[in-house]
């Protein structure tokens, strides 16, 4: 099967943020049947619609042969074991690390567990810059090219994080 390219939101706001970010690119590096394309610069975002600290978020390529359930079932797994590693086991422990799956490939999906695009993501300035910081002609089916999205949410503040 041809590999399809395939992005995931990667957001934190508790914690260290940038140790959980960079764990997750970690693990997504060693994920099988993928192959780690490129992390985006990350991003520090004022909170949507929680409330809270600001949020670190950056968003992950991949060029993958899984189909989505099993990529979607590999983030959920990673966010499982990046909260265990800070927080312990508890079941109500705080999630350091939201990995989001956003498109794969040119998909759409409206299952209950799934749907591609991701609902949001053309409504987030913090998933928009960093997607675009990775693929500027980035198209979201349903929606157009990602650039044109951007002006709508301005009012978001999401500025480049320094290294
Ligand atoms: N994630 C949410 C809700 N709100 N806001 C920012 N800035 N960044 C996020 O990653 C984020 C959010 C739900 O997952
Ligand atoms: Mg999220
Ligand atoms: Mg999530």
């Amino acid at each position: 099967m041809t590999p399809r390219r395939a992005y995931v939101g990667l957001g934190a706001n508790q914690g260290d943020t940038r140790a959980s970010l960079d764990a997750a690119i970690e693990a997504l590096r060693s994920l099988g049947h993928c192959r780690f394309v490129a992390a985006s610069p990350y991003y520090t975002t004022a909170p949507i619609d929680v409330e809270g600290p600001d949020f670190l978020n950056g968003v992950a390529a991949l060029d993958t042969t899984l189909d989505p359930y099993a990529l979607l079932l590999h983030l959920l797994d990673i966010e499982l074991l990046l909260g265990r590693e800070r927080k312990g086991l508890r079941r109500a422990a705080p999630r350091t690390a939201d990995l989001d799956l956003l498109l794969v490939g040119n998909l759409t999906m409206a299952s209950a567990p799934l749907l591609l695009p991701h609902p949001r993501m053309h409504l987030r300035a913090f998933v928009l810059k960093p997607l675009l910081d990775l693929d500027p002609q980035i198209v979201l089916p349903g929606h157009g090219p990602a650039r044109d999205l951007l002006p709508v949410v301005a009012d978001q503040r999401a500025e480049r994080a320094d290294a």
